[in-house]
């Protein structure tokens, strides 16, 4: 395994699949204990017992699909994902377009235990199964001079139901600084449980920036350019007051509408306690670095 991450863990340090699900239902009652430390694996992956692959697969924003948290499962098989190919332009040495196959021949598939922090306040544990952005860069070769990164995803109105409507203006698109595209946490996932990755959850390839809010972690990925200019992200255009460039996971930066300061975890039951969100969703020893300097109250 190339990364071992404070704040996560692969699988394979835990438990193969299946042992992994009948521990899980074994578990039951000990649940406060944790997966790891049942696995008697580090102390500090004890909070991040992964979400079930029905949560993880069934309670969804994908808009292209429909806005409510339904949709996407119910909609997204329309989705051809085969063939697909990702174009990468802009400022990188091998422009072109490559394929969803190539790309998987290239990279070294990992898989990574993330907390993920929606802006709605509600949140997940996700074991990925995908490669380190930056490893996608630098077969583009990314050159000098170049400050960001923008990403789109697929425009297909007769495959994805929700784009005949303008929840949002299509194609989704988003984007971040070189920086925080090639850090080692920032990967992109192909897969979950070490299964395909489900077409509700951004199938065949989405981003995911776990230290920011979920929207950043744009889904079915056929563009990605390197620039040395800030690029449009969704969200922001949709409504700057509320959702910025940045969008990193802050507990002392609320939403105008509704506080960041805690979060509802899916899964935790109808009567659970809200846990308090943690800055850069836990990730502040490895990405705090990144923002030395910037008021994050201003580039929120
Ligand atoms: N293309 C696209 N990507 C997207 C979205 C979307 O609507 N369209 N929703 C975002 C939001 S708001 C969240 S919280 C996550 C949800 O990812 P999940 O469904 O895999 O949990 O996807 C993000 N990526
Ligand atoms: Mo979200």
């Amino acid at each position: 395994m190339a990364h071992r991450w404070k704040n996560d863990l692969t699988r394979d340090d835990v438990t193969p699949y299946d042992a992994f699900l009948n521990r899980r239902q074994l578990m039951g009652g000990f649940a406060g204990l944790g997966l790891a430390a049942m696995a008697g694996t580090k102390a500090q992956a004890a909070d991040l017992e992964p979400n079930t692959w029905e949560e993880i697969t069934t309670y969804n924003n994908f808009y292209e699909f429909g806005t409510g948290k339904d949709d996407p499962a119910k909609n997204a098989h329309r989705l051809t994902t085969s063939p697909w190919s990702v174009t990468i332009d802009g400022m990188v040495d091998r422009p072109g377009d490559y394929k969803f196959e190539e790309i998987m021949a290239a990279m070294t598939i990992e898989e990574r235990i993330y907390r993920f922090r929606c802006v709605e306040a509600w949140s997940m544990v996700v074991p990925w199964n995908g490669f380190e952005l930056k490893d996608l860069l630098d077969l583009a070769g990314v050159q000098d001079g170049a400050k960001y990164v923008s990403f789109e995803t697929l425009y297909r109105p007769d495959e994805m139901v929700g784009q005949k409507y303008g929840s949002l203006d299509w194609p989704y698109v988003e984007g971040l600084r070189l920086d925080e595209a090639l850090h080692p946490l920032t990967m992109m996932a192909t897969g979950i449980y070490g299964k395909t990755l489900p077409n509700q959850n951004g199938a065949p390839m989405r981003l995911v920036v776990p230290w920011k809010y979920g929207f950043k972690s744009i889904k079915s990925i056929v563009k990605i350019s390197v620039t040395d200019k800030e690029p449009p992200t969704s969200w922001n255009k949709a409504n700057g007051r509320e959702y910025g460039f940045y969008s990193n996971v802050n507990p002392e930066v609320d939403h105008p509408r509704w506080s960041q300061a805690t979060e509802r975890q899916i899964g935790g039951g109808l009567f659970a306690k809200r846990i308090p969100t943690l800055m850069f969703n836990g990730y502040e020893e490895e990405v705090a670095g990144l923002y030395e300097g910037m008021d994050l109250q201003r580039f929120f």
